[in-house]
């Protein structure tokens, strides 16, 4: 089958896409580069970039066959489970080849006081009795799922400013887009007299330093096991992708 030069959509959002993105460029790769519209200004990309969602499947599939793209990289976040689910549906339906660039989830090491939790209702549920002073750096999308519990005093990370009350009486919020350091982050949660860290088993390097600080600290840490998704191809790294996409996938495979 003839193959075609590849027309590439990169759904961004963490490091590795826009890792990525400053791969394709420097290889000439006619890409574009796919950002929800979570934050109000996102990281520019060097490459042409859409903002917003596509509509669910049939819009994500009736954009693929719009723009005559032959190749979807999946460089969403761990989290992002719902877009990832719907390009694996989009790509089935339009034979557009997909492969997801995925970094590894963390695992402990020594020194490390973990817990592993398969959601964080469940994190939720298992908050001590006892007031602990709590960094919850999960975002902001999910803060409601500890609303019940509003005994602790809560640290949050938000990327922008919070448009609506948070959801606990006893809060403190910083503004803040990774990539964040060690330095920063044992500050941070000295300053604030952290007694437990919750987040969210991102993998990655942009959101590891927490982790780190927490066990400089000897601090406990509840971690929120990544959603489990459907089988697809997976990358490691951007040059494995690169790889793919030269191997001629070609449209329709
Ligand atoms: C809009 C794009 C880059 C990408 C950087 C990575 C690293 C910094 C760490 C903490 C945890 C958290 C959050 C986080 C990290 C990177 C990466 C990563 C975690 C930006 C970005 C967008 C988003 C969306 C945002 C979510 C939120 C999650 C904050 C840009 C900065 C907590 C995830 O305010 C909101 O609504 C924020 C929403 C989804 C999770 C949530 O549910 O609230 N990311 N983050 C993307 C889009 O519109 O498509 O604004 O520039 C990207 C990055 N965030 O190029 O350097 O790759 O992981 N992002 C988590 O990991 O737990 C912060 O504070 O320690
Ligand atoms: P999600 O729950 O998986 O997706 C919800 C909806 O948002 C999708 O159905 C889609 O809307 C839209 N969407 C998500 N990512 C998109 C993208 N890259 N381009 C266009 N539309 C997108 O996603 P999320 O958890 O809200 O994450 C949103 C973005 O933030 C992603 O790009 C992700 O990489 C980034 N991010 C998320 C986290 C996290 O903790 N979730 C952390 C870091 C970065 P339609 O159905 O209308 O197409």
């Amino acid at each position: 089958m003839q193959t075609q030069p590849p027309c590439v959509l990169l759904l961004g959002g963490t490091t590795e896409a826009s890792r990525m993105a400053r791969a394709l460029a420097a290889a000439g790769i006619d890409a574009i580069f796919s950002y929800a519209g979570r934050t109000q200004t996102p990281v520019a990309q060097p490459l042409p970039t859409r903002i917003g969602g596509f509509g669910g499947v049939s819009g994500l599939a009736a954009y693929l066959r719009a723009n005559a793209i032959t190749h979807l990289i999946d460089a969403t976040h761990p989290f992002a489970a719902q877009i990832s689910r719907n390009a694996i549906s989009a790509c089935a339906e339009t034979a557009t080849a997909l492969i997801a660039l995925e970094r590894p989830a963390w695992a402990p090491g020594p020194g490390d006081h973990w817990r592993n939790f398969p959601s964080l209702e469940h994190a939720a549920a298992a908050l001590p009795e006892k007031p602990e002073r709590i960094f919850l750096a999960i975002g902001k999308q999910n803060l409601d799922v500890f609303a019940h519990r509003p005994e602790p005093f809560y640290l949050l990370r938000l990327v922008d400013a919070p448009t609506a009350p948070l959801p606990f009486p006893n809060a403190a919020h910083v503004l803040d887009r990774g990539p964040f350091s060690l330095e920063s982050d044992r500050a941070l949660l000295r300053r604030h007299r952290i007694t437990l860290v919750i987040a969210k088993n991102a993998g990655g390097d942009g959101a590891r330093a927490k982790l780190d600080a927490a066990r400089a600290l000897h601090l406990p840490v509840f971690l929120i096991d990544r959603p489990a998704l459907p089988a697809r191809p997976i990358a490691a790294t951007p040059e494995e992708v690169l790889r793919w996409l030269h191997h001629g996938a070609a449209r329709g495979v």
